[in-house]
């Protein structure tokens, strides 16, 4: 990160953090750096890029982006979420141990449980709200706790601080995945992880328009061995992407006001509405988290979950197919307002058992609020669900 972008604000930083303007012709947003290679005068000759997967200029904006908005001091940008885990994996050798709050994105447990696993590398998937219970799990091989806060979808939060604590005591890391709060509510590198992950197509891109994931660290060291990987396994993202999460970026503090705005309506709508029974939201007081959210969340987010009442599967179904202005769809954070179903969606891929223990059941329906006018929300929800 530069210099200069120590010293912003948060509000700042998503529109100037690592950013100049280009060399070339002082073009304000990065040129879109639509090439493979770059000439070189003699061998090794050449202006800092040598070759696009090991270097792309608008990227290198983007990753400058994320370092100085998480508070990190090394970025890097990938073709996705599940690829920037990846590279975070693949540090790892077979014997290692992973810790995982249990309660996680499906493609994230299914790369853990049928990619990694069989390379040799042992998950151990646990509720962490309780920080002190996670010691219990961790041993002399764990290498990594892998922590998402708030969780995917039961909106569990846990302790960043304290769960930090932990990994440092045990020599291992702790990663973050950010995906759900992004640095406008939480900032992980600040409170002790060592890597902080973004599915940057969820709120930092914000439009809905590309996949791709994110990481930022602060040690240069660990920076130098994740960017090895990112270079030696290739799974880069593009400049076009790079420049449309370059972009969204720089109205993420905006949105997520919107977004925490009209959650925290929703989420009261939804705990008066009588054909509703759970809402899983940490804003609530009597939400188990609540204490915690507070502490390291500067606001609550535009994610929710409930429970329909005496929900089969057949009546959730209806109800998230009865929406109008919410779209059923996969995915999150983007400005239009999205409702999903786990149990047969983004959580299809963990067994029935395992996630109904996390609280994934068939009448469980996830929102995604977007940017919306707040009584058309409302409205739709409240057709849908007397529908
Ligand atoms: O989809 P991708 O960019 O590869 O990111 C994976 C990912 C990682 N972490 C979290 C917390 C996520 O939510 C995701 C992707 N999630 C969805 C597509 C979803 O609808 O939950």
């Amino acid at each position: 990160m530069s210099e200069h972008s120590k010293n912003l604000n948060f509000n700042t930083l998503t529109i100037h953090g690592g950013q100049k303007p280009d060399a070339a012709y002082g073009s304000v947003m990065p040129p879109i750096y639509q090439t493979s290679t770059y000439a070189q005068t003699e061998p090794g000759g050449h202006k800092g890029f040598e070759y696009s997967r090991s270097g792309n200029p608008t990227r290198t904006a983007l990753e400058n982006s994320i370092a100085a908005i998480e508070g990190g001091n090394y970025g890097m940008a990938f073709g996705s979420g599940l690829a920037a885990i990846d590279a975070v994996i693949k540090m790892l050798k077979p014997g290692d141990e992973v810790v995982s709050t249990n309660d996680l994105y499906g493609g994230t447990y299914r790369l853990f449980r049928t990619i990694f696993e069989p390379l040799g590398i042992k998950f151990h998937f646990m509720a962490m709200e309780d920080a002190d219970s996670i010691a219990e799990m961790v041993n002399e091989r764990t290498r990594l706790i892998w922590v998402e806060t708030p969780t995917n979808p039961m909106m569990n939060i846990n302790d960043i601080e304290r769960i930090s604590g932990i990994a440092r005591k045990h020599n291992a890391l702790l990663v973050v995945d950010n995906t759900f709060a992004t640095p406008y509510l939480q900032r992980p590198l600040d409170m002790g992880a060592d890597i902080v992950m973004h599915s940057a197509t969820k709120y930092l891109g914000g439009h809905s328009d590309v996949v791709l994931g994110l990481l930022a660290v602060k040690d240069k060291a660990l920076a130098d061995k994740l960017y090895y990987i990112q270079n030696s396994s290739g799974a880069v993202c593009g400049p076009m992407d790079s420049f449309l999460v370059l972009r969204g970026i720089k109205t993420l503090h905006v949105r997520m006001q919107r977004h925490c705005e009209n959650g925290r309506e929703i989420a009261h709508f939804l705990k008066n509405h009588p054909k509703v029974d759970k809402v899983y939201w940490p804003g609530f007081e009597d939400h188990p988290n609540h204490a915690i959210a507070k502490k390291q969340m500067k606001d609550f987010g535009g994610m929710i979950s409930f429970t329909v009442k005496s929900g089969t599967l057949a009546e959730t179904v209806k109800v998230v197919s009865k929406l109008r202005v919410f779209t059923l769809a996969e995915s999150l954070g983007g400005v239009e307002s999205l409702a999903g179903h786990p149990a047969s969606m983004t959580h299809a891929s963990i067994p029935k058992e395992e996630r109904e223990k996390t609280g994934v059941v068939d009448s469980l329906i996830r929102l995604s609020v977007g940017i919306e006018d707040i009584d058309d929300l409302k409205n739709d929800l409240d057709q849908a669900l007397n529908a």
